[in-house]
């Protein structure tokens, strides 16, 4: 049997964790640690605070406060988020500890002394002001296909457009708005083209059996040929480069980050020696597996660029799958850190107490391991009065309370079946094979599904046989339909382990089951006749619709808070010359005529006396003016733009001014006094 390594992806430090990562990420990754410690085998799962990489600073900045201040304070929010949740890291370290540093350090040195590494010159955008070189992300300038004035140096998120820096029309610097110029500057990259034939073999052969969504995204990347990718930064919150002459440059994050998974494993090892042995024993030997457990924006990195590090390092294990998640959404918008639109872990415990087992529920439930999919409070509410309270905690509580009222919590002796109780026995005899099944495929909702098949088909049982009257007549005939829903629960708690385990311990102390294996599942006669149990509680409680109505006025709130945001100024555009702006002739001119243009919805067409004659223009505000309104107003206008020409041959001689408020509504400019038309602007 070989021994397990479990990763998860680590989470940025540069703010709280939602329940995006819980569900992608972190709750099934804990679920199968839990389940193969269940069975007994070997595992270490390792996780971690991500804590370099431009995010960091950006918040730093705009806190005011430095980048370690910021990972400070995130990584034990973080921390504790996972804690509290239950989710069993057997380390949880971070990427700026020096066991890391120095681990990240000479795992990029030994590359680049076994010439595994090009070294590339390249123009890179630099503030000469502030004298930096700047991340993509800290570029704006105008889009070249939509001309929104602040797309980002990698994506214009008005237009979608995926953009690269060289292509901003005016590019600046997005923190001190400074203009950029282009410096030389010298990088270090891993070729992944030259591995790109061995990965091929490794993944499109050999892990046919991946998610398809893993091995699709895989397959596109190789598809479209792999090119050398930049290890190295020019930033200065990082892993210095330990080379000479490369002052000023850190390890790119996404390679650090990575190589966080080793040096994490290696700090508790070393910590921890006789428990855990080398940390070469769980990366470097055969027998080991590894697991990455990842969201699917992660793909890349850990299919492609960690495992082609591991093979440049040569000594190291690869991961033999990759389970990595879809995203979730939220009340059918897209979670967003930085609109703050989110149900923030460490909020959530603090608003509904106790009820991480819930939320975890929920989110297995439906987990989005296929497709996106949507969290709801609705759903949450319905999942938890109808199936974690109506169906498991109703028959749990059933079954425990029956026994306390007839047997003083002492289980019975079972006397002889009926053809009721063998069936009932034999629908859940094949229940770890069909866990495990599931597991083995890391299809954790199914594989909850049918831990809660057990509490089903629990509650048809008592049902049926009713035994509140059967107590009447037949008081024999109770003790084996109690004997058997209690063997129900007592596998109920097993079930449960991994997908709920506070409820399972929760469960078991009820049951005072100091026995607890796995390999019972299935199984009848894991409460003895004559154990004494312990005292009946409710598992879990009927949430009310305050409590979700509660949640949804607070996303509520947010979304309104982001469009109150949104409605504050547009950041000013960066400067330009006096002469720039001579160049534009804006005057005032009369409205002499203005209707609407037939099959333009949009549009307004205006005849405009200029001063020196009568000019046509068209403008797009045709939702927000009665024609007549404008009929006789002094108007301002730009005269020397060059004609446009829309699609049913109509031409606009300039512009008319007006200002477009938050949400859209627009407003013409309009004089205070009458002046002459053909007036100049200045
Ligand atoms: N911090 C990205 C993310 O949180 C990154 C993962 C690193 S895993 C080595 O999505
Ligand atoms: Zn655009």
């Amino acid at each position: 049997m070989k021994r397990t390594l479990i990763t998860s992806a680590l989470p940025y430090a540069n703010g709280p964790v939602h329940i995006g990562h819980l569900a992608g990420v972190y709750v099934p990754a804990d679920i199968y640690a839990r389940y193969l410690r269940l069975k007994g085998e070997e595992v270490l799962f390792v996780g971690g605070s991500d804590e370099h990489g431009v995010p960091v600073t950006i918040r730093a900045r705009k806190e005011g406060c430095t980048p370690q201040d910021v990972v400070d304070r995130y990584h034990g929010i973080i921390k504790k988020s996972f804690e509290d949740f239950g989710i069993s890291f057997d380390v949880y370290s971070r990427t700026t500890s020096k066991t890391h540093h120095q681990f990240a350090s000479d795992f990029f040195k030994k590359l680049y002394e076994d010439g595994k590494f090009v070294e590339i010159e390249s123009e890179q955008y630099y503030d000469e002001q502030a004298g930096e070189f700047l991340t993509d992300r800290n570029i704006r300038g105008e889009c070249p296909r939509c001309h929104a004035p602040e797309a980002y140096g990698d994506q214009c998120e008005k237009c979608g457009s995926t953009l690269s820096p060289d292509e901003l029309i005016n590019p600046y610097n997005a923190v001190t708005g400074n203009p950029l110029v282009k410096r030389q500057t010298k990088h270090w990259y891993l070729p992944l083209d030259q591995y790109q034939p061995w990965l091929e073999k490794w993944i499109l052969e050999g892990h046919k059996e991946w998610r398809p969504n893993v091995y699709g995204q895989c397959k596109s990347w190789l598809d479209g040929g792999l090119h050398p990718r930049a290890v190295t930064r020019d930033l200065s919150w990082g892993i210095p480069v330990p080379v000479e002459g490369a002052e000023g440059k850190v390890l790119y994050v996404w390679f650090d980050a990575p190589i966080g998974y080793i040096s994490n494993t290696k700090e508790l090892c070393d910590a921890q020696p006789e428990k855990w042995g080398t940390w070469q024993k769980w990366w470097q030997d055969e027998d080991t597996r590894m697991i990455h457990f990842i969201g699917k924006d992660n793909i890349v990195f850990h299919c492609i660029v960690f495992p082609s590090m591991l093979k440049a390092h040569g000594d190291y294990i690869l991961p033999d799958n990759v389970p990595s998640n879809e995203f979730l959404n939220l009340e059918g918008d897209k979670i967003s850190t930085s609109r703050n639109y989110a149900v923030w872990l460490n909020e959530y415990l603090e608003e509904i107490p106790g009820k991480q087992d819930v939320l975890r529920y929920v989110l297995t439930a439906n987990a989005p391991e296929t497709k996106d999919n949507d969290f709801t409070w609705k759903d949450y509410q319905a999942r938890n009065n109808n199936e974690l309270v109506a169906v498991y905690g109703n028959f749990v509580n059933r079954a425990l309370q029956l026994t306390k009222k007839y047997y003083d919590s002492i289980v019975p002796q079972q006397g002889e079946l009926t053809a009721h109780d063998q069936e009932t026995i034999n629908e859940f005899k094949d229940v770890k094979q069909k866990v495990e099944a599931l597991l083995d495929q890391f299809k954790f909702r199914d594989a909850q599904k049918e831990a809660m098949n057990l509490a089903r088909i629990g509650n048809k049982y008592i049902a049926d046989e009713e035994p509140w009257k059967v107590i009447k007549t037949d008081p024999e005939r109770v003790k084996t339909i109690i004997y058997i829903s209690l063997q129900l629960t007592a596998n109920l708690a097993i079930a449960f382990e991994p997908f709920l385990p506070f409820s399972s311990q929760k469960l078991r102390t009820m049951l005072n089951m100091d026995t607890f294996r796995w390999e019972d599942l299935g199984k009848m006669d894991i409460l003895p006749a004559g154990k004494q149990l312990g005292e009946p509680q409710l598992l879990f409680d009927k949430i009310e619709d305050d409590v979700i109505q509660a949640q949804i006025d607070k996303l509520a709130a947010t979304v309104k808070a982001n469009q109150a945001a949104a409605a504050k100024a547009e950041p000013i555009k960066p400067t330009i010359a006096f002469d720039d702006f001579e160049k534009l002739d804006i005057r005032a001119g009369k409205v002499l005529e203005c209707e609407r243009v037939p099959k333009m919805k949009k549009l307004l067409r205006f005849l405009i006396d200029d001063g020196l004659q009568q000019r046509t223009i068209v403008s797009g505000i045709a939702q927000w003016y009665e024609p007549e309104q404008l009929i006789g107003k002094e108007v301002l206008f730009i005269a020397n733009l060059a004609p446009r020409e829309f699609k049913n041959g109509l031409v606009s001689e300039g512009m008319i001014l007006s200002a477009q408020d938050w949400d859209g509504t627009i407003s013409v400019t309009t004089l205070e006094h009458d002046v002459k038309p053909g007036s100049q602007i200045s």
